[in-house]
């Protein structure tokens, strides 16, 4: 449970990090972020146009630019009350720029419906380019070897054919969680703030499905997005994942083109993303240009090896478990987080504080939410929201009362339909880190 500190230790700040880059970049890496970063991201953090952007920002050159590792945050921004700012995006805390990855505070996270400024981004390429995108010629094709009668449609036709559905989604990265795990995972350390859930608007993939004909041999749908692999190589795709039918075809899973009411927001996948809530954010295709249905698992970029995917039994914390033994993340654990108090306030002691959060559970409802603000030893029922809608999340809240001056952690778990409940610990350690669900925790000093 305990937060990492990300921030290297004072002296390597300053004692021959680049140097130590030009002899063991590895060691350099391990030394300054806790971890091994992967080779392709850890060089050329900005060029050209974004090299230009960030010295603006900074008011000054980057003079050893070419030295700066993949992700790394400057100094000025990262250490600094004032984000980096991403367009149309407000108080993020951004944990690469290359490819961008920002998430949100939890305390950010307040709304019922969370706004677009403060909707996390998980991208694993360049976007398209948000000058080039035209809603009006954009066009999404249904095609794959277990569709009846391929087709392509252009936006305004798939908005003027099918009908309209609105819910509210919880997306939620599977790696959300992912810095608490040690040994570390490699990946974005993504602390708690890669969750929302935004309202959607857009068609039922299901419909869309069957006016091209599903074939009774379909098993799974895969997306095609516009964005591009960060090396530049047009034959390579960032990620193409997708769900098996049974998913695709519920009335929740959506081909959004708006997102509260308005466009979706350009680094969520402007002007149409698909929207499968409650399994990983992943299958939740931004950019969409074409949705295959597969006679088989879908096996597109991101659907093999390792990425998404967790041991099929539980391993000890480190082990290098073979590839044959991963199976793919399906509906997603669950989770609560505290979006009221901010972690760090204080409080007087003569009154109660009502604290406030939401609460997810996958495909499955979340049936309670308990707080603690003695580490868990004794535990006070919230009162829980039913969701607006099948897959949204649900807003708890709950009065505590502290019995003497000092600091305390309010402590939020939530139990979901089925009796699961979250852990209190990191749980079940994989090697990618994903899915952890672990209590979230906030500080709170009674003065
Ligand atoms: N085309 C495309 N779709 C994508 C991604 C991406 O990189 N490209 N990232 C996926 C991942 S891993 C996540 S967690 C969600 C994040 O959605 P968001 O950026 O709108 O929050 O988008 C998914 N869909
Ligand atoms: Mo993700």
């Amino acid at each position: 449970m305990m937060k990492k500190d990300q921030s290297p230790p004072e002296s390597d700040r300053t004692i021959g990090i680049h140097e130590l880059y030009a002899s063991n970049p590895d060691e350099a890496d391990a030394r300054l972020w806790g971890r091994r970063m992967d080779p392709v991201s850890r060089r050329g953090f900005f060029r050209g146009a974004g090299l230009a952007a960030m010295s603006t920002a900074l008011g000054a050159e980057i003079v050893f630019w070419e030295n700066m590792p993949g992700g790394l945050i400057p100094a000025a921004f990262a250490q600094s009350d004032q984000p980096f700012a991403l367009p149309g995006k407000d108080g993020l805390i951004v944990l690469n720029d290359r490819p961008i990855n920002a998430e949100t505070p939890p305390h950010l996270l307040d709304d019922e419906v969370t706004p677009g400024n403060r909707l996390f981004v998980r991208n694993n390429g360049h976007p398209p380019p948000m000058e080039s995108i035209d809603p009006e010629k954009w066009t999404l094709e249904i095609a794959g070897e277990a569709c009846g009668k391929p087709t392509v449609f252009t936006l305004p036709e798939l908005k003027s054919k099918f009908e309209h559905h609105t819910y509210r989604l919880q997306i939620e990265c599977g790696g959300n969680g992912r810095s608490e795990f040690n040994p570390p995972a490699s990946g974005n350390q993504w602390a708690v703030g890669a969750v929302g859930c935004p309202e959607w608007t857009g068609v039922r993939l299901r419909d869309v499905l069957e006016a091209c004909g599903v074939a009774k041999n379909a098993v799974y749908i895969g997306y095609h997005a516009a964005d591009t692999h960060l090396s530049g190589d047009p034959k390579k795709e960032p990620i193409s994942r997708g769900v098996p039918m049974a998913k695709a075809l519920e009335d929740e899973s959506l081909i959004a083109f708006a997102m509260n009411g308005g466009d979706i927001p350009w680094l969520n996948g402007h002007p149409l993303r698909i929207v499968t809530g409650g399994w990983p954010a992943s299958t939740s295709g931004k950019w969409v240009k074409q949705i295959v249905v597969r006679d088989r698992v879908h096996d597109g970029e991101k659907m093999t090896g390792h990425s998404y995917r967790v041991p099929k039994y539980p391993v000890a914390p480190g082990t290098s478990v073979p590839e044959e033994d991963f199976v793919i993340i399906e509906s997603m654990p669950v989770k609560s987080i505290v979006t009221f108090p901010k972690s760090g306030v204080s409080h007087p002691l003569a009154e109660p504080l009502s604290c406030r959060g939401h609460a997810w559970a996958g495909d499955l409802e979340v049936s309670e939410v308990h707080v603690s603000i003695d580490f868990g030893a004794t535990w006070t029922k919230a009162k829980l929201d039913k969701p607006a809608n099948r897959l949204a999340w649900q807003r708890w809240n709950a009065e505590v009362r502290f019995p003497q001056k000092g600091y305390y952690e309010v402590w939020a778990r939530a139990v979901d339909s089925q009796g699961r409940s979250q852990p209190m610990i990191v749980p079940g350690w994989n090697p990618k880190g994903y899915l952890n669900n672990a209590c979230h925790r906030v500080a709170v000093q009674a003065v």
